[in-house]
Formats: C-alpha cells, structure tokens, sequence
C-alpha cells in the first residue's frame, strides 16, 4: 500500500522532495516551494497544520512532546567513543537493539541489493532519462532555508555536469524520491511503518550539514563511502540548532573544521566519527545529530520511520488516543 504521506510531509524541504509521477509519462519533478509568497499569519498557520500532521502520522500526542522525550532519554544514554558494528540482523534482532538508542552499524544486508551489484555507468545507461534536482551552489550555508538554490536537468545532464570534478562543494543529489531504483533494493521491515526511500548520490565532496532528524533512519551506503559524524540528541544544547521545522533541525557547527571562536559551547559536544562503506546500514536512531561528507562518488539510500522511535519504548504518555 502506498502510504498518504507525500512530499508534504518530508523532512528536507518538504514541497521539493518527492518526484511525484503525475498521471501518465516520464515522472515530473513536484513545483519549487511558493512559500515565500505566503502571509505571516498564512506561514504560522501552515506550519500549525503541518506539526499536527506529524504527530498524527507518528500516532503521537505533539512532535514537541516527542523531541523533548528523545533528549530527556539521550541524557541517560551510556557515552560512546564509537559506532559498533554488528552482522546482519532481522526485525526482532534490529528493534531490540534500536531500543538502545544508540547508532549501530550492520553489514550482511545491503550488499545483496541488486542495485549495489550495479555500477555508476548504469544510471548513464538506464536511467540518463531521470528528472533530477541538484542542490547548487553554497548549499551548505543555505541548506535548511526554503529558498536555496536548486537546479533540475535531468540524470545525464547532471553527471556532466559533476564530471568534470571542479568544485570545491559540487552539486548534490540529496533526499530525492527515484522511483526507478526502488525495485533494485530490498528494505527489511524494521520499522512497522516508514517513508518512502530517499537517494542521496554525488561525487566526493558533496556535504549535508550537520542536523537532526527526529525520526529514526536507517541509511544504507550502495555506492562509495562516506564521512559522518553523530552527535547525542540532549548535545543539542551545544550545536546551536535552529528549526527547519518541527522534526528537522539544523546546526551552524562544521565538525571537520570547528570555529570554536564561533560555537564555544560545542566543545562539550561528542562527536563520534564513523566511516561507512558500501553494503553498510547505519542506523541513525532519532534526535541524533549527523553530519555527512562523501569521500568517493557515492550513492546512499534512507528511510525514516513514521512511528514513535524505538528509544522511547513505547512510552504510553506519548501516545495519541485513536482520532
Ligand atoms: O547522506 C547524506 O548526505 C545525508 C543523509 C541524511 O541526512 C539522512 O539520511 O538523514
Ligand atoms: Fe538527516
């Protein structure tokens, strides 16, 4: 069954995310986001209509209930100095030790994808055709404004484009919808219910500052290695976080570069580095901040869950009676 929820619910500037296939023919990318043009009062209402969807989707009584209850949790979390990394696990195995709350690495899984079988050189000759939205320009300082630069051209046009390999932060294919690549991998049902599969693909050097999604993801590295940093979800009183929107938060903090001159306080932010390769599954349990860089051309693929996340042990002060 294909769930409700549609681009209007994304974590990542939600009126651009999904590729919504429109009726008959080659998929079309979703309109840019007209936000800008809304009234404040328009902007306040939305917003309103927006979070209580959240909690309702995730079957919670308010998503700021929920954030308070991840930090609140994470305070008693046992101190980490690195993502352990475990074998393939099933259902029961991966929810007992997400409800640890803590990241863990898991191999044995994705590497039998038949999209990790395949190579870069597929997507020039399959899927050339593909509507795609890069992010352009300084999308790190931008990345959580509405209005950041996007640019669509389709699949060819954009490894051309970063072909040539001349930028210091080259464009970014990040948390797009590419419904032509889901049939090629095989998500196991950890969480009883989650979003759509997102894709993430560039060369090295592409960044998706550091942030927090208050859902619990599981990301999967198919292609290349990455970077990433994670950071506990009560640290936020370091990070200096600004809302996006009610499950999304973004931090000014660099990891790779610190300016503590800056950002004093997140000197008492742990950071824990983890590199993943292909055929690994993070899980990025909710609340946790995350940081990511690509160090090779690489193609990764998430899902977020829509449920209450594992950490909170199905708190029942949370839950939301039935609507
Ligand atoms: O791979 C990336 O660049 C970012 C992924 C991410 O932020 C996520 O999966 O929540
Ligand atoms: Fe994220």
């Amino acid at each position: 069954m294909r769930e409700k929820e549609s681009a209007a619910r994304d974590q990542e500037l939600p009126q651009e995310l999904a590729q919504e296939s429109q009726g008959r023919g080659a998929p079309r990318l979703p309109p840019r986001p007209a936000s800008q043009f809304a009234s404040p009062e328009d902007a306040v209402a939305r917003k309103l209509a927006r979070e209580q969807k959240d909690a309702q989707v995730r079957g919670v009584t308010s998503i700021q209930a929920m954030r308070d209850a991840i930090k609140r949790v994470g305070r008693g979390l046992p101190v980490i100095a690195e993502v352990p990394r475990l074998g393939a696990l099933d259902a029961a195995a991966f929810r007992t030790r997400a409800a640890q709350g803590l990241p863990f690495l898991s191999s044995g899984v994705v590497g039998r994808w038949p999209l990790s079988a395949l190579t870069p050189q597929t997507l020039r000759e399959r899927f050339s055709h593909l509507p795609v939205r890069a992010r352009v320009g300084d999308y790190i300082n931008t990345a959580f404004a509405p209005d950041r630069a996007m640019q669509d051209m389709s699949m060819q046009e954009y490894l051309e484009l970063v072909a040539g390999g001349t930028l210091d932060l080259p464009p970014y294919l990040g948390n797009l919808e590419l419904r032509e690549l889901n049939g090629l991998c095989h998500w196991p049902t950890y969480f009883d219910k989650m979003g759509p599969p997102r894709f993430w693909l560039g060369p090295a050097g592409t960044v998706t500052p550091l942030h927090c999604d208050y859902d619990d993801n599981i990301f999967a590295q198919i292609w290349g290695s990455k970077r990433i940093f994670l950071s506990p979800p009560h640290h936020d009183e370091f990070l200096y976080p600004k809302e996006a929107n009610a499950i999304l938060f973004g931090s000014p903090f660099n990891p790779e570069a610190p300016d503590f001159d800056r950002f004093p306080l997140a000197r008492a932010a742990s950071m824990i580095e983890c590199i993943v390769h292909p055929a690994d599954l993070l899980y990025v349990p909710a609340g946790w901040y995350h940081y990511v860089r690509a160090l090779t051309f690489s193609l990764s693929s998430n899902r977020w869950a829509r449920a209450l996340p594992f950490a909170l042990n199905g708190d029942p002060s949370l839950q939301r009676a039935a609507d």
